[in-house]
Formats: structure tokens, C-alpha cells, sequence
């Protein structure tokens, strides 16, 4: 299935709009919050704009994507095996419809979606990310997806909302490696609230145009682009407002190695290995880790005052 998306927009179109919602945002503070439905995509030519072309690589990097093939043959999805080749090869066995997504906690008005009300509820954009996994690789994939603050402001948030926990499905019966405990099922991931609504934080939908494939994280997963890859939990059914730092899979499983935050951060290595460079998939040799995942210029300020070594 295809998916609907804008190729009327160039990425310095995007992101310029991106600019601007953002800086309104950022004057507005909890506000910003209240900007439900306003798609990227969907404010069309109109929008007033004057962004520093610093911004143009902010919400999609012109950096050349990783094959289709890559994408989706070389993945980590444990609940379909834990080589890089498991999740292609099993994941089809999972039904990806019906599919719902609970969204509830600190908020006035929790609710389940359809999965396909999602969809048509929400504007969809590309957005080509860098996703660079703890284990030292990376790729360039281009998303299609809509920002997670427009899920969350549709709930109404209220001032409790400090946290967001979010789950992914259990079923071992199609998720043929939830029945070996190499994680603590199902898997969980967080983020704080002012990560989980920040501009680039994507719900994604689709990949290279189309809907996701099942290893992917069909039908829906989370991207954060600024962090480990673990971060970006895949085919969720329930997000969460809640108030305390919620627990997350793999800090459960090594909380040595995972912490909570897991920015990429080239400066704190992984207690076994260097996170200082990493191998983009299709190229050989190895290429500098960049902090934030080079997404700084965006993300760093959310930080500002953290000890990023303690608070890895
Ligand atoms: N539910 C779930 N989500 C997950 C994982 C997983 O094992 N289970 N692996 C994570 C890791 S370690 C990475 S690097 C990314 C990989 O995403 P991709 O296969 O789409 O590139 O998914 C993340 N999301
Ligand atoms: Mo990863």
C-alpha cells in the first residue's frame, strides 16, 4: 500500500516550516502543547517563514538513504529473533490488522485508536533520519510519519504528565522470540515529556513511501533520531502519560550498559565497546559519532545543566 506523502515539498520547504512551528513553540512553552493536528506538511505554501538555512538539515538530513534493502533485511527486533537476518524472515507471521493503540494515563481524554483512524487522522510527512544503533552501526532512512506531539496533545495532557511509557505488543504466539527471556516482555521504552514532544519526534507509519514492513515495527513505531535506536520502540499498542520516570527494556535487562536517556553521545563509551565512530551500512570504513547524533542544534538545550556522563 502507498502511502500518501507531499513531493511537493522540498526538504528546505519542510524544515522550514518546521523552523517556524518550532520558534512558536518555544515562545508559547506549554502552549505549544495545544497545537494538535497542525501537520508540518499541511500548513501547504502559505506559511509565513524565514528560517536560517542552518535549519535544512534539522528534519531531514540530505544525506544519501541506506538502500530499501538494508532497511529492512538488517534489523533488531528481538521478538523475532535476535540476529539481524530474524526479524525479515519471521516477522511476517505477525497481523498488524486490526491494531489499536491505547493512549491513556495523565490526561483528560485517553483513548484507543484504530490504526487506520491514525492514519487518516494525521498528516503525514517524510523525514529522512540518521538511526544509529548502540552497537555501533548506523543507516539513513527515510520515514513516513507524523510528530508524536499530535497524538499526545489529542489526549490533553495534564500537569502530571512529566513522563511517556510506551509498549510494545505481546503476543508470543506470533512473536515467536517472546517465548525466550532475552528481554522482559514486552518491550518498554520512555521518554520525558518535553522529549516526547519535541518537533523531531516522529511516530512513523511507513518507510521509503510505503507502509512499514512487519521487522520495521508495523504498523507503527517510534523514532528518535537524537538517540540509541533501542529508544525507537516498535509496533506499539499503548503509550502512557505518567508522572515517574518509567522502567524501559533493555536499562531492565543491563542498567549498566542502557541508561534511561541513551542519547548518542560519541564522548561516553558502552562499558564494552567505543561509541566514538560507527560503520554506516554499505560503506566501509568507520565514520565520527557525532553528539546527539548530529542532531544538537535541535535536542541540546533540552539537556542543558545534566550530567550526560552520569545521565547516559
Ligand atoms: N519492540 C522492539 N523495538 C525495537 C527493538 C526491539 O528489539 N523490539 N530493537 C531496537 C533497536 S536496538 C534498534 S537499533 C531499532 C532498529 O530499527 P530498524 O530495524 O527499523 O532499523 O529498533 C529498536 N526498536
Ligand atoms: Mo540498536
Amino acid at each position: 500500500m502507498l502511502i500518501r506523502h507531499r513531493p511537493d515539498l522540498t526538504d528546505n520547504d519542510v524544515t522550514d516550516k518546521a523552523l517556524y512551528l518550532r520558534r512558536r513553540e518555544f515562545i508559547t512553552g506549554a502552549a505549544g502543547l495545544g497545537l494538535a493536528g497542525v501537520g508540518l506538511a499541511g500548513l501547504g505554501g502559505a506559511a509565513a517563514s524565514a528560517a536560517p538555512l542552518a535549519f535544512s538539515k534539522g528534519f531531514s538530513t540530505t544525506e544519501k538513504p541506506t538502500p530499501r534493502n538494508d532497511v529492512t533485511s538488517y534489523n533488531n527486533f528481538y521478538e523475532f529473533g535476535v540476529d539481524k537476518g530474524d526479524p525479515a524472515e519471521n516477522a511476517g507471521k505477525l497481523k498488524t490488522r486490526p491494531w489499536t493503540v491505547r493512549v491513556d494515563g495523565a490526561c483528560e481524554a485517553p483513548r484507543t485508536f484504530d490504526i487506520d483512524d491514525l492514519i487518516k487522522a494525521n498528516k503525514l510527512e517524510e523525514r529522512i533520519y540518521r538511526l544509529r544503533c548502540v552497537e555501533g552501526w548506523s543507516m539513513v532512512i527515510p520515514w513516513v510519519g507524523f510528530p508524536l506531539k499530535d497524538l499526545i496533545a489529542a489526549v490533553k495532557p495534564t500537569s502530571k504528565a512529566r513522563f511517556v511509557a510506551f509498549e510494545t505488543l505481546l503476543r508470543p504466539s506470533e512473536m515467536t522470540g517472546q517465548r525466550w527471556d532475552v528481554l522482559q516482555w514486552p518491550y518498554r521504552e520512555g521518554l520525558r515529556i518535553d522529549e516526547a514532544v519535541h518537533p523531531l519526534t516522529l511516530i512513523a507509519v511507513g518507510l521509503y513511501g510505503e507502509t512499514l514492513p512487519n521487522q520495521n515495527g508495523a504498523p507503527l513505531r517510534l523514532v528518535v533520531p537524537w538517540k540509541y535506536g533501542f529508544k525507537s520502540i516498535k509496533s506499539i499498542t499503548r503509550i502512557s502519560l505518567v508522572e515517574r520516570q518509567p522502567p524501559t527494556a533493555w536499562n531492565l535487562s543491563a542498567p549498566r550498559e542502557y541508561g534511561f536517556y541513551s542519547n548518542v553521545n560519541p564522548a561516553v563509551d558502552h562499558p564494552r565497546w567505543s561509541q566514538a565512530t560507527e560503520r554506516r551500512i554499505g560503506e566501509f570504513r568507520r565514520r565520527d559519532t557525532l553528539a546527539f547524533n548530529g542532531y544538537g542544534e535541535w535536542v541540546a538545550d533540552m539537556y542543558r545543566g545534566m550530567d550526560l556522563k552520569r545521565n547516559f
